[in-house]
């Protein structure tokens, strides 16, 4: 798991575990920030947690290689990212092809980047919701996986919005990694299918 903040997404996955929804176990959490609280729940949880500094790096590309090396180390099957606020170099992505997933408070593909909700908001649409998709070398750009949809209500601020969209976000994205887990994924180009799906 990739990192930069307060990791309620990261929470969600733990319970998933715990509750073993999800089969399978979460190797290392590893942060870019040092006070990122996510880090504080992968240890709760017994899990290795890393805080990387970019800073030690003197490129974009030195960091990322050095992420690669560590998750190597750690001998896993798939990178989720969950609030990771920096983007992947092409080496990163192609490091990792097809084994790294985001979770990201729009519908893709629309308004990628970042302070969606208020882009939603000032848009005027009436739906929102989140995306699981596949991380390629774009940005919120890759094979969607699984989306969850969640209404705008005319008195909706950003925090509002913000609340409803993360509780979507916390089911769906433990659902993505099951099916993945579970070989349940087939990907078809930009198409994704999952098979046997079970409405939660
Ligand atoms: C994402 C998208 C854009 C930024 C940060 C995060 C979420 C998805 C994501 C993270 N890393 C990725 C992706 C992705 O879809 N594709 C790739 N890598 N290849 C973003 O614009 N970040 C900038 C910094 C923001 C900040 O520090 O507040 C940045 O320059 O990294
Ligand atoms: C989540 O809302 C996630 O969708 C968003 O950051 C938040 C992280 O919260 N990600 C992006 O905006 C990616 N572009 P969390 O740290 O509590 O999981």
């Amino acid at each position: 798991m990739l990192i930069s903040g307060r990791g309620s997404n990261l929470q969600a996955i733990i319970n998933a575990v715990e509750s073993g929804q999800v089969p399978a176990s979460i190797r290392v959490v590893i942060s870019n920030v040092e006070d990122a609280y996510g880090l504080e729940r992968a240890r709760k949880h017994q899990a290795e947690a890393v805080f990387c500094n970019p800073k030690n790096y003197s490129s974009r590309r030195e960091f990322d290689l050095a992420l690669v090396d560590l998750l190597k180390k750690y001998e896993i099957d798939l990178v989720c990212l969950a609030g990771y606020m920096r983007i992947l170099s092409p080496e990163f992505v192609q490091a990792f092809k097809g084994r790294i997933m985001n979770i990201h408070p729009a519908l893709l593909p629309s308004f990628p980047g970042l302070d969606v909700q208020q882009k939603a908001l000032d848009h005027g649409v009436k739906f929102s919701g989140c995306t699981v998709h596949f991380v390629d070398e774009g940005v919120d750009t890759g094979p969607i996986i699984l989306q969850g949809v969640v209404p705008i209500e005319e008195d909706d601020t950003v925090e509002t919005l913000s609340i409803r969209i993360l509780r979507e976000e916390h089911k769906i994205y433990p659902m993505a990694i099951q099916a993945f887990v579970e070989e349940r994924l087939i990907v078809e180009g930009r198409r994704v299918k999952i098979r046997d799906i079970v409405d939660l």
